[in-house]
Order: C-alpha cells, then sequence, then structure tokens
C-alpha cells in the first residue's frame, strides 16, 4: 500500500480520502507568498527513519531497518526519506549527525562516515531540489555525554564535542543547510552538590562562540539556533526557556548570530504556552525557526506527537506572521507516529495531518489578520501611549518626578476591560466560520 502511493494531492476541505490534503494547497498563495513558502516543512530524519517505537517497557513495533546494516542502511534511510518528502511535497528536512551516518568507534572514523552519507544525499539533493532546513550533532546518546557536552566536566568529552561540531557545521555547509541547531540536552546538571554552574556556564558560552567563528570563518552564512526545553533527560537544563536563552546569549555576545528554534512541546514543558515562547523569541530579536509537535498535556514529558491543534497552529501562524515570517527557518515536524501507529502508511498520514494542521492554521491566521477585531482591540488597549503622558513616557520624556507630579492629582483611573471572553469568541468565530 505504502509503496503504491507516489504523490499527495490537494483536494480540498470535502475530500475523504485519507491521503489526500485538505488544506494544504503548496502553490496556493496567501498575504504574497504561496503555502509552501510560508510553511516550509520540513521532516526529522531521526523520527521518521529511525524511530521504531520503543519506550521505556517494551520494544520496536515497526522495522526501519531497511533490510541492511550499517553504511548502506544509512544509505537505503536516505532513499526512503527522499521518496518519502516527495511523496508529500516536503522540501527541507533535518538531522543529527549519527541518525544519517553509523557512528564510528573514534570521532574520526563517525566523521568518514558521515562524509560518504552526505556524498550520497547531495546527489539525492541535486536530483530533487530538497535540502536540509538545518543540521545538528547528536551530544545526548553516546555515554562519554552523560555529563554534558560543551558543559561536561571532562575536557577531554568538550573537545571531541567540539569535533563533532565542526564536522556538523562542515556538513552544513556541504549540503546549504541555511540553519545550524544546537540543543542541550545533557547541558545541565542533576544535583549541585556535585555542579560547578559558573565554570560549566563559561564553557558554554566559549563552546558556541568558537562554533560561531568557525562558521563564519567557513561560509556559513545560515543562523545558529538554541533549541530551550526545560528538562529531561536532565533535570535542570541551562536552555530552560526563551528568556533564560535570551539573557544567557546577551551574557555571551552571542545576539547577532544565534536565534531561537522553539519546539511547541518543550515550551509546555517548560509550563508555557507554544504562543508565549514564538512572542518572547520576536520581541528579544531571535526569532528563527519551529519544530511543529504538541505535547499531551495530561503527561509531564517531552511526547513529541504530530501537532493537531488548530488552535495552537493558528495563534503559532499568527506569531510567525507578526514576526514577518521565516527567513531561514521553518517548521520542522519534530514529530513521531504513536508507538500504536506502526505501519508506514501511519507515517503518511501523520504528516498529511501535521501539514493539513499547520495549512489550516496560516489560513485561520491570516483571517485573524483580515478580520481585525483583535488586532484592533489591542491598539485601543493601549492608546493611552500614543499620546499625552503616555507619548513622553514612550519617547524617555519623563522623569519619576514629572509622573508624580501628573499622577498626583489623577482620580478614579482604571484601565479598560480586558475583554478575554470575547476576544476568545471572536477567535473562535474564525476558527469555526469554514475555509
Ligand atoms: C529533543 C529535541 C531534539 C532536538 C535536536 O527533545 O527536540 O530532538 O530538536 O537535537
Ligand atoms: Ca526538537
Ligand atoms: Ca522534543
Amino acid at each position: 500500500m505504502y509503496n503504491d502511493i507516489q504523490t499527495i494531492p490537494f483536494e480540498g476541505p470535502k475530500s475523504k480520502n485519507p491521503y489526500s490534503f485538505r488544506y494544504y494547497d503548496r502553490n496556493r498563495v496567501i498575504g504574497g507568498k504561496t503555502m509552501a513558502e510560508h510553511l516550509r516543512f520540513a521532516l526529522s530524519w531521526w523520527h521518521t527513519c529511525c524511530a521504531a517505537g520503543t519506550d521505556m517497557f517494551g520494544g520496536e513495533t515497526m522495522d526501519k531497518t531497511f533490510g541492511c546494516d550499517g553504511i548502506e542502511r544509512a544509505k537505503a534511510k536516505v532513499d526512503f526519506a527522499f521518496d518519502l518528502m516527495q511523496k508529500l511535497g516536503i522540501d527541507y528536512y533535518c538531522f543529527h549527525d549519527v541518525d544519517v551516518a553509523p557512528e564510528g568507534e573514534t570521532l574520526e572514523e563517525s566523521i568518514k562516515n558521515l562524509e560518504i552519507v552526505t556524498d550520497y544525499l547531495l546527489e539525492k539533493q541535486n536530483q530533487t531540489g530538497i535540502k536540509p532546513l538545518w543540521v545538528t550533532a547528536n551530544m545526548f546518546g553516546n555515554k562519554m555525554f552523560m555529563a554534558g557536552a560543551a558543559t561536561s566536566p571532562s575536557a577531554d568529552v568538550y573537545a571531541i564535542a567540539a569535533g563533532k561540531v565542526k564536522a556538523g557545521i562542515d556538513a552544513a555547509i556541504k549540503l546549504g543547510a541555511p540553519g545550524y541547531v544546537f540543543w542541550g540536552g545533557r547541558e545541565g546538571y542533576d544535583t549541585l552538590i556535585n555542579t560547578d554552574v559558573a565554570l560549566e556556564l563559561d564553557n558554554l558560552g566559549k563552546f558556541l562562540t568558537l562554533a560561531r567563528d568557525y562558521g563564519r570563518a567557513n561560509g556559513f552564512t545560515g543562523d545558529f539556533y538554541i533549541e530551550p526545553k526545560p528538562k529531561e533527560p536532565t533535570k535542570h537544563q541551562y536552555d530552560f526557556d526563551v528568556a533564560t536563552c535570551a539573557n544567557f546569549l546577551r551574557t555571551y555576545g552571542l545576539m547577532d548570530d544565534f536565534k531561537m528554534n522553539i519546539e511547541a512541546n518543550h515550551a509546555t514543558l517548560a509550563g508555557h504556552t507554544f504562543q508565549h515562547e514564538l512572542r518572547m523569541a520576536t520581541v528579544n530579536g531571535i526569532f528563527g525557526s519551529i519544530d511543529a509537535n504538541q505535547g499531551d498535556m495530561l503527561l509531564g514529558w517531552d511526547t513529541d506527537q504530530f501537532p493537531t491543534n488548530i488552535y495552537d497552529t493558528t495563534l503559532c501562524m499568527y506569531e510567525v506572521i507578526k514576526a514577518g515570517g521565516f527567513v531561514n527557518g521553518g517548521l520542522n515536524f519534530d514529530a513521531k507516529a504513536r508507538r500504536q501507529s506502526n505501519t508506514f502508511e501511519d507515517v503518511l498520514l501523520s504528516y498529511i495531518a501535521g501539514m493539513d494542521a499547520f495549512a489550516l492554521g496560516l489560513i485561520k491566521a491570516y483571517e485573524i489578520i483580515e478580520d481585525g477585531r483583535i488586532d484592533e482591540f489591542v491598539a485601543k488597549r493601549y492608546a493611552s501611549y500614543n499620546e499625552g503622558i503616555g507619548k513622553d513616557i514612550r519617547e524617555g520624556k519623563v522623569t519619576l518626578e514629572s509622573l508624580a507630579a501628573y499622577g498626583a492629582s489623577l482620580k478614579d483611573v482604571m484601565p479598560m476591560s480586558g475583554r478575554q471572553e470575547y476576544l476568545e469568541s471572536v477567535l473562535n468565530d474564525i476558527l469555526f466560520s469554514g475555509v
């Protein structure tokens, strides 16, 4: 069945064909750009080509060995991924070094394997026009990284991590990736009784600076990203959330080169909404890319589910549009089909569900903007800053004394109603008013 499906067509909202898009019409123009240009969907190599359904209590429910081993298997995965992306019309992919190439006994061997597979990836890219959205190095899986990579107490581990990042940046340059991600899976600590936090943070700042300098000196012109996550696997991660990362980047002078790769499920683990993290990135000037997924609010861990919640995808795309749209970033489906959705058809159906949820979110986000009621309300709510004392505050023309003098005789002062319920009903009107 899976192999019989050549391409997923757009059939419109009334279609009952599961192997069709109901909302994602890649050439439909909205706000001057096609849907494909707005959304820049990417496939995640680790979930799609590697994850086979294991959990803490049980083994694989899918076979992703492709009937072979080593480099041969790595190449079989390339064939599988490119075929899948072509079926779906996905233009980008994201990978860790160890997802695409087998790890060797030494760093040198691992890098050789990576070179062989990236040669093959490049061939496929040239045939199809598909390319990476971003590249990263896995610095959490190997047991040597048990205490972190750039924050490891071992300087030798730090050096090997640097070697992996160098090879990852080389791969990004070779494959034309416009992004390079740092997700600090084990950059944090479990207990302070054994940890020198000041040294670890400083080492991490230096590590990112070295990576930036190497990339810029060797022709990497894209964005470096930090992907915030508050916990899991480490109890306290240094990249807790966007605000924490912004502070870190400012401290180490990295704001011009690094942006955020924001994952929905990481936002909720940090006790934030996805929209909050996106807004915080934009207001700090570091909005970059998105790992599109969703968590389960009844579970306290990172479930990496395909995004299907239209409320969230709509508010996400609203934030993306307000941020000016993606430049180098895009929507990477850092998501996997559930353990019980264990066929290759499920992989296709999961991507279709995620892509359609974001396509509908994009349509609805534009409707919110065109409708104007929400933006107009917010503008009105802050109108007191457009004239008089408010304008003076914005323009820095006041002192604490002048404000005190102005405020001294004011009577019956109250801000206007926040109208939350009304605004939520406006959102509902727009979400459920057809397309
Ligand atoms: C894990 C992270 C990871 C990053 C890339 O929770 O989401 O997959 O996206 O290392
Ligand atoms: Ca992620
Ligand atoms: Ca995740």
